[in-house]
């Protein structure tokens, strides 16, 4: 196994994205000894910006049963790898944790839960935003709710790569559906069944925007300032 760890720590490390994305489940296989090359790799990235590669990384020691991964994780990461910053001390940690258990649809209702905190409390009740409600949030939530959602999905379900698709899209809703899952010919997708709720999904489909009430509220999401 030694050899078989050194040959697997250097792509780790300096490889790019797509080989770090492979030896990270090949770490994984190999024990105790390939989570120890996981917190040696976390911990050295810890001051920097997160990646949905230390996503990876964090979420197999999270998912593991190594004691020794807990104990890392909650001395240097207590709260995941992405900060939970709030302008209005909202608390993301259950979106935070159902991400790292990649339970993306306990996760989506989580989101709109908190994006219904964030309002000051008449949404809560409600269970559905105004748009005028979205257009007010501050950037500071709406980027860390977006940077859970990147950096916990391969870089592949969050806000930012909904708006990314609509523009490339010239902002054309029935387009933007189609290409994220959410319709198919004349039929909407149905929650909560035929939606996908894994990494096999089209990039964007998630977190899911209920189209019921109108598009106003994602494309109040998808224009909002917080994305400049
Ligand atoms: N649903 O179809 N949706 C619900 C979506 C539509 C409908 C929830 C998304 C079309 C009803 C979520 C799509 C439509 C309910 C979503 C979708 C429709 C409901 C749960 C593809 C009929 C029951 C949270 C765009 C033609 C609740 C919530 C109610 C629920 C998401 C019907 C997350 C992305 C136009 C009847 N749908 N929704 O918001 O409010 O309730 O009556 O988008």
């Amino acid at each position: 196994t030694h050899s078989n760890i050194d040959s697997l720590r250097q792509p780790l490390v300096s490889g790019s994205t797509n080989t770090q994305q492979q030896v990270i489940p090949q770490l994984a296989n190999l024990g105790d000894t390939g989570l120890d090359v996981l917190m040696e790799f976390l911990f050295g990235r810890k001051e920097n910006l997160a990646t949905w590669v230390d996503g990876k990384a964090y979420q197999v020691l999270y998912n593991s049963d190594s004691s020794k991964a807990k104990d890392f994780l909650q001395a240097y990461f207590p709260n995941g790898i992405v900060p939970l910053t709030s302008e209005c001390g909202i608390d993301y940690s259950s979106v935070q944790q159902l991400l790292a258990a990649s339970d993306f649809q306990a996760a989506d209702r989580m989101t709109l839960q908190k994006m219904c905190e964030l309002t000051g409390g008449a949404a809560v009740q409600r269970k559905w935003l105004y748009f005028t409600e979205v257009g007010n949030f501050p950037a500071t939530d709406l980027k860390t709710i977006n940077s859970l959602w990147l950096v916990h999905s391969e870089g592949k379900f969050g806000f930012t790569v909904q708006r990314e698709i609509w523009l490339s899209l010239g902002k054309n809703w029935e387009n933007l559906w189609e290409k994220i899952g959410w319709k198919k010919g004349n039929n909407w997708t149905r929650y909560p069944n035929e939606f996908t709720w894994d990494l096999s999904a089209p990039r964007g489909h998630l977190p899911l925007s209920n189209q019921l009430r109108g598009v106003r509220v994602i494309a109040s999401l998808l224009s909002h300032p917080a994305w400049n």
